[in-house]
């Protein structure tokens, strides 16, 4: 009898990966239009070039959303008690979250949670530099699992925090699936405080994703070097390049790694062949009408309150109560 390891794999038996980053890769790099997980730009150099993206002149929503969150503080945390517990989805750097811990940090303790160990690692150290008396307590976990919270903090009142639009990374049945789970997560009478981008004209959502000095092709292509660095990929970076398309239909933005030549690369045991102009479709960036995500809010069982929007209507800053 032959071994397992000799016996022929069919392209669709993936029973051989047991890490889900080698599993996501080579299921998405199978089908016949090829994807990737875009949950996996953020290693420490995604991290890092994200931050970098975060301060470029084209991508607006960063800023635009900072200032929205400036202006309208006060409002935003009035809701949160004493020995308030506020809970961050995708909490990356954590700094928009200074905005509201500068007014409350006395009253509350902290849980951000991000895939990302590094960014957590970072934010965590800078924070207990600037309130040294604040409780931090990272979970380093996928969002979309339902998190169980620290014992000792678990039946404080929940303010949820979900800003910078990561919410658009995920179709809207997702999305929809995404904030049931938050709701079940933070309980009744919480309030979730998410940051949505607007839908607008499609020359600046494409700038915005295709800045000038090329940050943003830098944190799509580190998706390839970092499959070339933990599953032993031989992607050629070179020869793959960045685009970025809005597509008006889906309210959506798209970035792309595309294959400037006919190549095959090999990981995880295996071969994938890629035509010229093939394309790895890696990222959706969903845009929202103020009313649209209103309304998806609601089929997800949360109740829409208030909503802050920046003068030009760029972004916009939701409110919502579980009941
Ligand atoms: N909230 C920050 C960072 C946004 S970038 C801001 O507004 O600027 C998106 C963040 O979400 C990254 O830090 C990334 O690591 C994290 N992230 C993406 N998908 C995730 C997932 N499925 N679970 C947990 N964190 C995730
Ligand atoms: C985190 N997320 C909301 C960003 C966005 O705008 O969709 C990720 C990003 N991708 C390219 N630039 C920024």
């Amino acid at each position: 009898m032959r071994s397992a390891q000799t016996l022929a794999r069919s392209p669709d038996d993936l029973s051989d990966l047991e890490d889900e980053f080698a599993f996501s890769v080579v299921e998405g790099l199978s089908k016949a239009r090829k994807t990737l997980p875009c949950r996996y730009f953020y290693d420490a150099r995604g991290s890092e070039l994200f931050e970098e993206i975060t301060r470029l002149p084209e991508y607006y929503p960063t800023r635009t959303e900072a200032g929205i969150l400036e202006t309208h503080a006060a409002e935003i945390v009035e809701g949160i008690e004493e020995r308030g517990l506020l809970v961050e989805f995708g909490s990356g750097s954590s700094l928009k979250t200074e905005i509201l811990l500068d007014r409350i940090a006395a009253r509350v303790a902290y849980v951000p949670i991000d895939v990302s160990d590094a960014a957590l690692a970072d934010a965590k150290a800078r924070l207990a530099q600037r309130y040294p008396h604040l409780d931090v307590r990272p979970i380093v976990a996928d969002f979309s699992d339902p998190v169980t919270l620290p014992d000792d903090l678990a039946a404080r009142r929940k303010t949820g925090f979900f800003p910078g639009s990561t919410i658009g990374n995920l179709p809207p049945q997702d999305a929809r699936r995404l904030l049931a789970v938050f709701g079940r997560v933070l309980g009744a009478g919480s309030r979730l405080i998410i940051g949505i981008d607007l839908k607008k004209a499609p020359r600046t959502l494409v700038r915005a994703y295709n800045d000038a000095a090329g940050v943003t092709a830098a944190f799509n292509l580190n998706l390839l070097e970092r499959i070339n660095r933990e599953l032993g990929g031989t992607f050629d970076g070179g020869a793959f390049r960045h685009e970025a398309i809005y597509d008006p239909r889906e309210g959506r933005i798209e970035m792309h790694l595309v294959s400037e030549r006919e190549q095959e690369v090999d990981l995880c045991g295996r071969r994938f062949h890629f035509r010229d102009g093939e394309s790895i479709h890696t990222e959706n960036s969903y845009k929202y009408s103020v009313e649209q995500f209103r309304e998806l809010a609601r089929a997800s069982g949360w109740q829409p309150q208030r909503v802050w929007t920046d003068v030009a209507n760029q972004f916009s800053v939701h409110e919502l109560v579980w009941m």
